[in-house]
């Protein structure tokens, strides 16, 4: 392993099923179980080279281009797992071997663009197929940012919460392929890429401790889930669609109910919500989705076919340049890591 080099990529996810408050916060255990679709490799991804050498003094990490302590809690249980791992392939000493670690991502990062997720799916896969490290990975990702287990497959994937307290049953699994709805388009509306002012980690804490309308999601969250794993299946989009705006809207009712208040969506991000009605109104039928994370930057679920006129209506009311829109995204659910 001495002088070796791995370089992956990993692709961010957009939750339908939101994620939002941990029972475990070093082990990263959330209170309810979330659902996303994986991105396509060539879209919005992260990007991670691990080398490992016996001349490296110290473990290091630069994050787009920029050096970060490596001490950083996370970091150091993804590292401290993977070499856990490998000891127990009992392959020799090198498990002591310092890494020094690149990471960057094509998109904003901490926009609400699940920039964590990505980083952390990529780092935790780079490191593994570095030291030959087999077996379950999405628990390990998890212990980097919850969101990151879920950009370990491809395709639609479920973080099952699990019940147990050690946590080695909160993991993600695949519950259907990236080609299981080829038709399916992501478009992401970047409304702003500013550093969000509430981290989500910080936010969720916050929302476990105050908010009383977080006790009444976690009661619905099992049958959203149930009924969007149903119609992933059936490629039932009215329904996949309804079910990933309401899962939206109560992610922020519950932020809203947080006391502090936590505000993610801005003017901008409730006059797409506003678009999308009225577009599916005059349509009479559901056809576009709308999804927020912990940012104003939109996320539109949509089949292929009205990509183009949803696409001429995000550039009719907000036009490329002006104040509410900075830029524009095209993604489809595709790829597997
Ligand atoms: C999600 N989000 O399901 C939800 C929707 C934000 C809103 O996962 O503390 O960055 O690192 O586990 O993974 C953001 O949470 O938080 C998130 P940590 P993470 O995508």
């Amino acid at each position: 392993m001495d002088g070796k080099c791995c370089t992956c990529r990993a692709p961010v996810n957009i939750a339908v099923i939101k994620y939002w408050g941990k029972r475990d916060e070093k082990l990263i255990l959330p209170v309810n179980s979330s659902l996303s679709a994986t991105l396509g490799m060539d879209e919005l991804h992260a990007k991670t080279s691990v080398a490992a050498s016996s001349q490296f003094k110290d473990d290091r990490i630069w994050l787009n281009g920029k050096e970060e302590s490596v001490s950083n809690p996370r970091i150091q249980n993804v590292l401290k797992e993977i070499r856990r791992r490998y000891a127990q392939k009992g392959d020799g000493d090198s498990a002591v071997m310092k890494v020094h670690i690149c990471s960057e991502n094509n998109f904003p990062t901490a926009a609400g663009l699940a920039s964590s997720a990505a980083g952390y799916a990529c780092m935790v896969y780079t490191l593994a197929r570095l030291y030959g490290v087999d077996g379950e990975l999405s628990e390990v990702a998890r212990q980097g940012s919850g969101s990151a287990c879920r950009s370990v497959y491809g395709g639609f994937v479920l973080w099952e919460k699990g019940q147990r307290s050690d946590g080695t049953d909160s993991l993600a699994k695949q519950i259907a392929p990236a080609d299981h709805w080829p038709a399916l388009r992501i478009l992401i509306l970047v409304v702003s890429d500013q550093k969000k002012q509430v981290g989500s980690t910080e936010g969720m804490q916050t929302t476990v401790a105050t908010s009383e309308l977080m006790q009444r999601r976690i009661e619905v969250v099992p049958q959203h889930t149930e009924q969007m794993i149903k119609a992933i299946k059936d490629r039932d989009f009215e329904t996949f669609a309804r079910i990933t705006m309401q899962e939206s809207n109560q992610f922020h009712a519950v932020c809203l109910d947080t006391y502090p208040p936590v505000f993610y969506l801005t003017d901008t991000s409730r006059l797409i919500i506003q678009m999308v009605h009225a577009y599916n109104t005059m349509c009479e039928k559901t056809r576009v989705a709308y999804t927020f994370d912990a940012g104003p930057n939109a996320c539109l679920y949509l089949m292929e076919e009205d990509v183009a006129r949803v696409v001429g209506l995000v550039n009719h009311f907000f036009p490329p340049g002006s104040d509410t829109s900075e830029n524009f995204v095209r993604g489809r659910p595709v790829t597997l890591l």
